[in-house]
């Protein structure tokens, strides 16, 4: 009687029609070790199983998150998830995240171009930063893996690719998907992690403890002499 599909109609009485038509990209499903092992719509790897079923998370696929950094202030930028994403709602994280597609060349995984050029298109959808950098200025830092849920119905299930990138960009936000976006220095952020009255989503906070603010301080250094490029394996 388990079974490993479920069917859930979107109500758009409840969830905005933009991001119901978002669910239906296709995603990069993988093992534990980050093989690909198939696909699925955003909406099947989003969502919770029903009690009873197999699997009691959902299904593991491919992400990034994308810090973007300001070349002269060294800050970060930071977005505010729209009140109309289906998941994480309204919660303050970094510069950018979402997923690479079976499409468009983001299923290639020499160099992570596929990653990169997943980061480079949802930049531009989400706070339109036109994509005229070349994409070895994403620097790879990590992948990590973790299960975060949104609510009894959403969750995220991730291997994570952790993009940096270092760039003055021309910001012109999708009100669809991100309710603004804020410059902040280290001290900035670790003050504003502290805000009662906002919310932020676990993987920015997981990556903020974890470290964020050791890479920062790497960005910051390789800055003051600029010879010096970030290195991807600091
Ligand atoms: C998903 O981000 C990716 C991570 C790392 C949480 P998202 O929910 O912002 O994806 P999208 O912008 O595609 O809805
Ligand atoms: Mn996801």
């Amino acid at each position: 009687m388990a079974t490993t599909t479920h069917t859930i109609t979107l109500d758009p009485a409840k969830y905005d029609q933009e991001q119901i038509h978002l669910m239906e990209e296709r995603l990069i499903l993988l093992d534990n070790d980050d093989r690909n092992i198939g696909e699925g719509s955003k909406k099947d790897c989003h969502l919770i199983p029903p009690p009873g079923s197999a699997e009691s998370r959902s299904p593991l696929h491919r992400a990034f998150s994308v810090f973007l950094f300001h070349p002269e202030t060294g800050k970060l930028l930071l977005q505010r998830r729209a009140d109309e994403k289906i998941t994480f709602p309204g919660m303050w994280t970094n510069t950018c995240c979402s997923h690479p597609l079976t499409s468009f060349g983001e299923m290639d995984e020499d160099g992570q171009i596929g990653v990169r050029r997943a980061g480079a298109r949802k930049l531009t959808h989400e706070l339109g930063i036109p994509a005229d950098y070349p994409l070895d200025d994403f620097a790879y830092l990590t992948r990590i893996h973790y299960y975060a849920p949104s609510d009894e119905i959403w969750a995220e299930h991730e291997i994570d690719y952790i993009l940096f990138l270092t760039l003055d960009p021309k910001i012109d936000v999708n009100l669809n998907e991100v309710s603004g976006t804020k410059w902040l220095s280290k001290t900035e952020l670790e003050e504003f992690f502290r805000d009662p009255e906002s919310t932020f989503t676990p993987w920015f906070r997981l990556i903020a403890e974890s470290f964020l603010y050791k890479w920062w301080d790497a960005l910051l250094a390789s800055r003051a002499s600029p010879s010096d490029r970030l290195d991807a394996k600091a």
